[in-house]
């Protein structure tokens, strides 16, 4: 009986900290923390990308996405996505408010970091390093993984449009 309690604990513990572990290595700069940088593959010689994230403000003042930037293309914008006479387009914007307690997803159809004039093709399993620059947090870099380009729902074709 005793030994049993003694294992359940032991696990409880064992998951407590595998938790404690996994927070840990969230990207945090200042107040906000960076959740789950993702990239879809690339498509043949697209020079096209967009990279993914969520950004939370665990903070009492609300912050700013600012810029972006990484090794990985020429070009680096925050951009969203908006339709126009029933067309749906994409629009770089200045910046991308994070109030404290609303976390923003940026996602397929929705706000994006686009990637211009990407070096090499982004090929699933890969990773690469983006830096994020916060208004008043500052610059943070986060290593973005590579999904597969027809994993996730949504859909970011309106590269041609660009
Ligand atoms: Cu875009």
């Amino acid at each position: 009986m005793t030994y049993k309690i003694t294992v359940k604990l032991a696990s409880a513990l064992f998951l407590c900290l595998l938790t404690y572990a996994a927070v840990a290595h969230e990207n945090m700069v200042g107040d906000l923390i960076i959740g789950h940088p993702w990239a879809r593959a690339t498509i043949g010689e697209s020079k096209y990308g967009a990279a993914y994230l969520t950004i939370a403000n665990n903070g009492k003042e609300p912050d700013r996405l600012i810029a972006a930037s990484t090794p990985a293309a020429d070009k680096a914008e925050l951009h969203t996505h908006l339709v126009e006479n029933g067309v749906m387009k994409m629009r770089p914007v200045d910046g991308i408010d994070i109030e404290p307690g609303a976390p923003v997803e940026l996602k397929p159809s929705g706000l994006h970091i686009m990637l211009m004039g990407v070096k090499e093709p982004l090929k699933e399993g890969s990773s690469f390093p983006l830096t994020l620059t916060f208004q008043k947090s500052g610059p943070i870099t986060v290593t973005v993984k590579v999904n597969s380009a027809s994993e996730m729902e949504g859909s970011h074709d309106g590269h041609m449009m660009h």
